[in-house]
Parts: C-alpha cells; structure tokens; sequence
C-alpha cells in the first residue's frame, strides 16, 4: 500500500540508491522530474540554433565537419532527455507543444546572438564547461534513467568543451582581428553563462527539495562558483581577460570573488524578454511543422511493419 511503498522510495534515497520507472513515486517528485528534465531537453534543441547558425559558415571544411558533429550531438542528448522523459510518463509531442507555447522553459543562455565564428569556440569554452559543472553531479541524481542519460552526455560535452577551447587557442595566436573577436566574444558570454547556474540561492525554489530528493546535489551558488574557480586559470592560459573588475582570488575562502551578476536580466530573458526569444521559439515552431510529413511518414512505416510482423 502507499504508506509501505512511501517508506521504500525514502529508504531508496537515504540509501542513495537509484528509483526506477516501475518504482512508486511521489507525485511532487515525478513533477519536479519531468520539469527539470523536459527543461534540460528543450534546452539541448534550441541550443542547436546558435551555433547551428554558423555551419553554412564555417571557415574551413575541417571546421565545419567538427561544428557539424557537435550539432548533431546536442540532437542526440536532446532526443536522450526526451526518452529519460517518457519513462515518467510525459508525452512527448506534449513535451514539444509546451515548449514552443512558452509553457514550458530552456535555459537562457541560447537567447543570445552569435555574432562571429569566436563565438562557436566560447560557447564550446564557456557554456559546455558550465554545462559540464552543472551535469557531472547530475550523473549521481537519484532518479536511474537521468543518471544514466548524464554519463554519455558529459563525456560528449566534455569533447565540445575542449574543441571550443582549442578552436580559440588557434584564433588567439592568428590575427589581430581574430583575437579582437575571442575577446568580443568572450565579454558577451561570460555573464550569461554564469546565470545559466540559476538564480542565487536565497531565490531557488526549488532547491532546497531537490537537494532533498537528491535529485540536484548542489545549490546552484556552489557550481557556479566552482565554474568560475575552473575558468580563470583558462583564461589566464588562453590569454584573455574576463569582463569582471571584481574578479580576483580570495585567499581566505579559497575561491576567486566576482562582482555582482545582473539577475534583471536573468529574470527578462526567463520571462521571454531575451535578444533571440523571439527568433528561437519561431524557428523551432517552424522546423517542427516542416517536419510533420517525416512524423507522418514514419508512423505510417511503423504501422506496416507491424501489420506485416504480425502475420
Ligand atoms: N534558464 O529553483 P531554481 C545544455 C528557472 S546546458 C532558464 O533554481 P532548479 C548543453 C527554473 O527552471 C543547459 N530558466 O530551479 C548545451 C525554475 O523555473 P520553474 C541546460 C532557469 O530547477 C551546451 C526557476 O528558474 N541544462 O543545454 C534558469 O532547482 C551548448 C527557479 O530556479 C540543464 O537544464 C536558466 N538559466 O535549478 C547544449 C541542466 N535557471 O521550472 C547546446 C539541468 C533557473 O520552477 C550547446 N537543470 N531557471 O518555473 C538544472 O540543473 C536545474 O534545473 C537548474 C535550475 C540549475 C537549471
């Protein structure tokens, strides 16, 4: 009964083991599942549009080649996240109908420009390596198939992390021209990225009860912090500066201090009010009906294999 099957889903988590699909649950903790993973999964497919949007630009076939493969992952992790969906129940062309209605959310970060190919190499720098931050834990979250779906993920985005990285070791020792774009580049995303952590704590709702639940196993002010003690030192390597006059080590607490993050603007591209909302969602929305005849089709094929089998 459900006092019984209450206690095992507490034990399970004290335990730190691992629930499963078959598993009695608590409404609520499927709810906060479903949010956080329909989210994470939205944000993997319109996180292919920034860069994608370079790929007919690539500067070399050698670029393009790698700026593909990358792309293409991000639709795999999206599709991944989708399933790790399905087996709490969400319907997945709900999931896709709440998110181009705005009903449900992605991270802010790709409601940014990209404005030159430095771009594509700080976003493999910057936001995969907060990415990265954010997920290794998540490898470690108490519900089985998000667990699970995080290992291959992070071992992806760590790739994409280090070919950002490499992307913009080569332009940093090219032109002055190229290098004054890795530091424009540079100076628009360090910000954002380090919002895609969240609001700061004392303003995280959610928090609190998914550390509970083991679901999130940092508070987003500590991963945050643990990105910025990790970029520094690379940026120092690559030879950039951070657009951060508060920036500087902090003996005493053993961490880099930074200056104040503007969570106005947070808030304005959450609530929709970003430069690229707009443009993100109508792109989807458009892909999605472009590619209804594919759906189409492929049901239809499904359908008469199945008729076929069965004879
Ligand atoms: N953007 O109470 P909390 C990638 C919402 S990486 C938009 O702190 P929570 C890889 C939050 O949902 C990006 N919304 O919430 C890639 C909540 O709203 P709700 C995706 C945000 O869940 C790289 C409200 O604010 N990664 O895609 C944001 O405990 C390069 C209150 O916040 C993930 O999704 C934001 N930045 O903590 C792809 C990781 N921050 O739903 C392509 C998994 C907060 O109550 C290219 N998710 N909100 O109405 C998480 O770890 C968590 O959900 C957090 C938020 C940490 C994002």
């Amino acid at each position: 009964d459900e006092t019984e099957a209450q206690a095992r889903f507490e034990r399970l988590i004290a335990e730190d083991q691992r629930i499963e699909p078959r598993d009695w649950m608590p409404e609520a903790y499927r709810a906060t599942l479903i949010r956080q993973v329909a989210q994470h999964a939205h944000s993997e497919i319109i996180g292919m549009q920034p860069e994608g949007a370079w790929l007919t630009r690539a500067p070399s076939l050698r670029r393009k080649a790698i700026l593909l493969a990358k792309v293409q992952d991000e639709a795999g992790h999206g599709l991944y996240l989708y399933s790790a969906c399905e087996t709490l129940g969400a319907d997945r062309a709900d999931l896709t109908e709440k998110l181009v209605t705005g009903r449900q959310k992605y991270s802010s970060i790709f409601n940014y420009p990209t404005l030159s190919f430095a771009d594509v190499g700080v976003i493999g720098w910057l936001v995969d390596g907060a990415a990265i931050c954010n997920q290794v834990p998540l490898c470690r979250s108490s519900y089985g198939p998000y667990a699970r779906a995080m290992i291959r993920i992070c071992k992806e985005e760590s790739f994409h992390q280090r070919q950002g990285y490499e992307l913009l070791m080569t332009m940093m020792g090219g032109t002055e021209e190229q290098r004054a774009q890795v530091r424009d580049a540079v100076d628009r995303w360090w910000w954002p990225s380090l919002m895609m952590f969240g609001p700061p704590d004392a303003e995280s709702p959610n928090t609190a009860r998914s550390m509970a639940w083991r679901i999130k196993r940092h508070t987003n002010d500590e991963l945050r912090q643990r990105f910025v003690d990790i970029t520094v030192p690379q940026a120092e390597a690559l030879g950039v500066s951070l657009p951060d006059p508060d920036l500087r080590w902090n003996a005493e607490r053993g961490h880099y201090d930074h200056g104040p993050i503007d969570w106005d603007e947070l808030s304005r591209v959450i609530r929709g009010d970003g430069p690229c909302n707009a443009e993100r969602i109508a792109t989807r929305r458009a892909a999605h009906r472009d590619g209804e005849w594919v759906r189409r089709a492929a049901s239809a094929h499904a359908a008469k294999r199945a008729a076929r089998d069965a004879v």
